[in-house]
């Protein structure tokens, strides 16, 4: 069945935990379970980035390069003995928990302790060794940060603000912009202010009205100054060294996106937890984001190591840096698409289509508080918002792949009297005007592993009952002897639900007296078949979805037609066998 797709996505938050929150999304994070150990996998390793020192030793340095530098005010904090400090989890005595439970809606993790914890507190170094080796030019490009947020907690976003001015080069930070979409608590109004005035590099933007995350970073995008925009969600906290090599990607290619490795910080206990190595951001359908090993074959063809810059598919779409003329170039988001989720498939597939590469940099790490919920309200529908934008995304990226998008699920978005996904004029035009290359190109360059089908199943439609395949003749149906080599007889079934031969479909024609090719139509239910494939070899029904009181499409033997009856569970004249199965 279509559920049961071989993608592998992994776990996003430590497993052993068990907080009762509702999950809400796939996109779970594998950590690792050697997790007091974080120095197990370092062994020497070439330099992940493609400049080198003239010398392992370093004592000779090429001009115009230097080590990632080791920028961390909080390696030896002001307090060690504080809540949650070097990362550790603290533990909370039992009477704390009401407090802590009373206090977790504020932002869907435990924000009563995240309030204890200091807001430049020193989380562990968890890059690979060979990181610290790496070489980066003295010339970076610099990097306006862009934090969005609305309702945030007070303690996290100060920590991500912390974590950036701590651990950067300052003259890399051209500037902080902190956009607010229009939250509703005092705190983050003029004590925010006054907080961030301290700080000359903090910006703060206040939207008028609430925008959603995507049009926030735009207005943050469009008021930067730096050659790079390094996008980050507002509760996050960035580890040593994260910085550099990211902008040296985008220094040796301006089409690289670069994201660095997102590490769990708990929702429970805020305690920093690895993540495994060789992760990349996958989807699986219906364009649902996950987490997946690099093919263990890619890793040993390409001499891979836990240092190489790994490309993805697909970004999870919070942290990023982009050169800001490549941005906008690329059209920056979809404006379109509102509130939350979708713009990482809709960047995604446009970085790739259009020219340009997705890569993690194990050498950049930053933790993220991993939510079970969204803390903030969606002013619609929350599930109507996010399928909305993946229709969007889905109208104008996937090509003919889009049937798969909407035939896992997703069916009632292409009925446009239903679903509004606004207009794609400017999307498509867009996408013309810069060449991108098609969707299928993606899929066999990019994410070759993804198993994408366009057809449910294919080839002859055999009848189990007079044991002859379906036919077109002279533009009707008919049955004749099987003969694959007759393309008269090859059909699709597809994640629409028709049985197509090319632009026709199978549908019943006056009333259902009797059946005939139509030209396909999304829109007409008559036109929709439901056939299992679980138990091909058998062959199964054809189960009309337009007629009610489960209806099959039966081989009538004297006049060799097709009509509708009654389904039976052992007519094999309502047997229908196709002869591949593709899922
Ligand atoms: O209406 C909104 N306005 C906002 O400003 C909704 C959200 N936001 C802010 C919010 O305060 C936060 O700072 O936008 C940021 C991201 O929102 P989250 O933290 O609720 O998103 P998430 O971490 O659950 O979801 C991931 O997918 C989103 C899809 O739209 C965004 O791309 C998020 O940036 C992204 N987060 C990450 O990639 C971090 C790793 C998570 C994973 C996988
Ligand atoms: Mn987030």
């Amino acid at each position: 069945g279509e559920e049961s797709r071989p993608v592998k996505t992994t776990p996003r938050q430590p497993p052993n935990k068990d907080v009762n929150i509702k999950e809400e999304k796939t996109d779970k994070r594998r950590v690792r379970t050697d997790k007091n150990n974080v120095n197990a996998d370092r062994e020497p390793l070439k330099p992940a980035i493609s400049v080198k020192a003239a010398d392992n030793s370093s004592a000779v340095r090429k001009p115009g390069v230097h080590k990632v530098l080791y920028l961390d005010v909080t390696h030896a904090p002001r307090d060690p003995n504080a809540v949650g400090q070097f990362g550790h989890a603290p533990l909370l005595s039992s009477n704390e928990d009401a407090e802590v439970r009373r206090r977790w809606d504020e932002g869907h993790f435990n924000v009563y302790l995240s309030d204890q914890i200091p807001v430049d507190r020193a989380i562990p170094d968890t890059r690979p060794e060979i990181c610290s080796q790496n070489v980066v030019h003295d010339d970076l490009p610099s990097t306006s940060v862009i934090f969005c947020f609305v309702d945030e907690v007070w303690s996290t976003l100060l920590r991500s603000v912390h974590s950036v001015l701590n651990r950067s080069p300052p003259h890399l930070i051209k500037e902080i912009i902190l956009v607010d979409d229009f939250s509703t608590r005092d705190y983050l109004k003029e004590p925010l202010d006054k907080y961030m005035s301290q700080f000359p590099k903090v910006r703060i933007i206040r939207l008028k009205e609430r925008q959603g995350l995507i049009r926030a970073r735009l207005a943050g995008a469009a008021v930067a100054k730096g050659e790079v925009l390094t996008f980050l969600d507002s509760h996050i906290e960035c580890g040593v060294g994260w910085l550099e090599p990211l902008l040296e990607r985008v220094y040796l290619d301006r089409k690289k996106v670069p994201c660095p490795v997102i590490e769990v910080i708990s929702d429970k206990d805020m305690s920093y937890v690895l993540v495994d190595n060789f992760q990349r951001g996958i989807f699986k359908w219906p364009l649902v984001f996950g987490w997946s090993a690099v093919p263990e074959e890619y890793i040993k063809k390409t001499n891979m190591t836990i240092a190489d810059p790994i490309r993805c598919p697909v970004m999870a779409g919070g942290l990023f840096s982009i050169d800001k003329n490549y941005f906008y170039e690329l059209g920056t988001y979809d404006p379109g698409l509102d509130v939350w989720g979708g713009e990482n498939m809709e960047i995604s597939f446009k970085i790739w289509m259009c020219g340009g590469e997705i890569e993690i940099i194990p050498c950049s790490r930053v933790g993220h508080i991993f939510r079970g919920q969204n803390p903030y309200k969606f002013p619609k529908d929350r599930q109507k918002t996010v399928e909305r934008n993946l229709a969007r995304v889905a109208e104008v990226w996937l090509d003919e792949y889009k049937d798969l998008f909407y035939g896992h699920g997703y069916h009632h978005l292409m009925n446009k009297k239903v679903t509004d996904i606004g207009n794609l004029t400017e999307q498509i035009e867009l996408r013309k005007r810069l060449k991108c290359k098609s969707f299928k190109w993606y899929l066999d360059n990019v994410y070759p592993e993804m198993d994408a089908p366009l057809a449910k199943a294919e080839g002859l439609v055999f009848n189990r009952g007079i044991r002859k395949c379906l036919a077109v003749q002279k533009g009707s149906l008919s049955f004749e002897r099987c003969d694959l080599s007759k393309q008269s007889q090859h059909f699709n079934y597809t994640w629409l639900r028709h049985v197509r031969q090319q632009d026709l479909c199978v549908g019943p024609q006056d009333k259902g007296s009797s059946f005939a090719l139509r030209p396909c139509d999304n829109t007409q239910p008559e036109l929709r078949w439901f056939h299992k494939s679980s138990t091909p070899s058998l062959g199964e029904h054809l189960i009309s979805e337009f007629v009610s009181h489960h209806m099959c499409l039966e081989a009538e033997p004297q006049s060799e037609s097709l009509r509708l009856n009654p389904c039976e569970p052992n007519n094999t004249f309502q047997k229908w066998q196709f002869t591949h199965y593709n899922v």
